[in-house]
């Protein structure tokens, strides 16, 4: 539906922050290099058929090297933040001790970054575990909670005097129940029972993080980043659909964030996992741990979904009216994230709808107004009364990338979406959401996961044969964006 926002001139608030996200093992390389050894992602890489094409991380986009050039290009884009994570198994290879070699590399970055007057947003941990804790049972167990506060004080001694915002974890969710429960990624475990282990054993690692880190620095913004759907039953007159959308919101969202914002897992989700023997792993104690207050939440968005108990027709047959107009079916076979979106213990028979709505190269529907949907329940349910600032953390489209003779990518597919999704984004603001900053996945084509490098998400193109970097038409025009603290009005729009 139009909306005041959604063609014309729009304006940010005052200081609205505007930047780009990386993670660690997906731009830097130097897989070998600076005492850095394995993290689970190495070890996953090695496992025939677990990646596209056999790709690793040993290279990626070699930001290790030109993290200098990547901070300028940063500059010219005339950004005001850089969302980077670091690499756990760089800092400590072994899992326990603390390899200097490693923390320097991100004392360099984080002076270049201070220096060209970019806010470093530092995240510590974007999946890389040690390959040497994952051997001592990894996110299934206690102990990695502890050594992973143990970490992020280590960071904090190297970095704490120059870096003010720290996010504990990007996706629990992802790094739980993809990693142990779907096995699609590192460390390919598949079982119900380990996913939520690892789940609540993220939660205990994230609030002994920030209990140590809010001792150390009282004034240091900490947060978390989860990611996020917005879940709509197919039919809301159905109470099967309607429960199945319940399901879905709570192993995807509530699950993470009613421990951390509200002190308790929610009690509907406890229900559906009691046979899982997930209260087991839930000490005394722990909530009030995993409840510790937090300053900033960060949100992940990507798409939604509309979910059914029921199958969707496949192939062109409409019963219910639900297919897309192409007689889209529920699971197309070129779209990935329904394969990984439903591998949560509990919600076996959620349905996945396609709702007929444009899809990208992940064959991700494209909805931004589900982004304005979640940042204004985010903020009237968990967020508002406890006065915590939201930030988008990632949001972003892959799409492929059309490389011109002049070596020029005008991907106007790419700046629609983060187009609409800034306007969706001002909606929600409007709205009374109190989004204070936006960072767009990715500012560089990196190592997508599973999917290697055949998907593309930057703002600039990575050529990985020569490592050039190339300001595409969405990176040009998202730093009109940031210089103006406003996004332009669309070709053709009414001023
Ligand atoms: C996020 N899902 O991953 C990550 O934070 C990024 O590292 C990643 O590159 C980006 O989104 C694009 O994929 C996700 O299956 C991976 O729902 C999978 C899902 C969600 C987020």
């Amino acid at each position: 539906a139009p909306t005041p926002n959604s063609a014309g001139r729009v304006a940010f608030p005052d200081g609205f922050l505007w930047g780009t996200a990386t993670a660690a093992f997906q731009v830097e390389g130097a897989g070998a290099e600076g005492g850095r050894q394995d993290s689970i992602w190495d070890t996953f890489c090695r496992v025939p058929g677990a990646v596209h094409a056999g790709d690793d991380g040993m290279v990626a986009c070699d930001h290790y090297h030109r993290y200098r050039e990547d901070v300028a290009l940063m500059k010219r884009l005339d950004l005001g933040s850089y969302r980077f994570s670091t690499s756990w198994a760089r800092i400590m290879p072994d899992g326990k001790t603390v390899n200097r070699e490693g923390l320097d590399f991100y004392s360099r970055l984080v002076d270049e970054l201070l220096g060209a007057d970019l806010l470093p947003w530092l995240t510590l941990y974007h999946w890389d575990l040690p390959q040497a804790l994952e051997e001592l049972g990894g996110w299934p167990s206690r102990d990695t909670a502890y050594r992973f506060a143990e970490y992020a004080v280590a960071m904090h001694e190297a970095l704490g005097d120059r870096v003010g915002v720290w996010t504990t974890l990007n996706e629990p969710w992802c790094s739980a129940f993809l990693g142990y429960t779907s096995g699609a990624h590192a460390p390919g475990k598949k079982s119900p029972e380990l996913g939520l282990a690892a789940a609540h054993h993220l939660m205990l690692g994230h609030g002994l993080a920030t209990s140590a880190l809010r001792e150390l620095d009282p004034a240091a913004t900490l947060g978390i980043t989860l990611n996020f759907t917005v879940s709509d039953p197919v039919d809301p007159t159905d109470p099967a659909d309607v429960d199945v959308a319940r399901r879905d919101d709570g192993m995807f969202n509530r699950i993470f964030l009613d421990p951390i914002l509200r002190g308790a897992y929610p009690a509907d989700i406890l229900d559906d996992v009691a046979h899982l023997g997930f209260a087991e792993h839930v000490r005394e104690g722990d909530l009030q741990i995993i409840s510790t207050p937090i300053d900033v939440l960060g949100v992940n968005y990507y798409n939604g979904g509309a979910v059914s108990a029921r199958p969707q027709h496949p192939g062109g047959a409409d019963p219910d009216g639900t297919a897309g107009p192409d007689g889209a079916r529920e699971q197309a076979d070129d779209a990935p994230v329904w394969e990984v979106r439903s591998p949560n213990p509990v919600p076996d028979g959620i349905h996945h709808h396609s709702r007929g709505l444009p899809t990208t190269d992940m064959g991700w529907e494209v909805q931004p107004e589900g982004l304005t949907r979640l940042l204004l329940r985010l903020q009237e349910d968990y967020t508002g009364p406890r006065g915590i600032q939201l930030f988008v953390t990632e949001n972003g489209a892959a799409y492929p990338d059309v490389v011109q003779a002049d070596g020029s990518v005008d991907d106007q597919d790419r700046l629609a979406f983060v187009d609409a999704h800034l306007r969706a984004v001002k909606d929600a603001i409007d709205g009374g959401a109190d989004v204070r900053g936006y960072f767009a996945w990715s500012l560089l084509d990196n190592f997508e996961w599973a999917l290697g490098y055949s998907k593309r998400f930057g703002l600039v193109h990575t050529d990985y044969e020569t490592q050039e970097r190339t300001v595409k038409a969405s990176g040009r025009w998202y730093a009109t964006v940031a210089a103006a603290n406003a996004v332009p009005a669309r070709p053709g729009a009414e001023e």
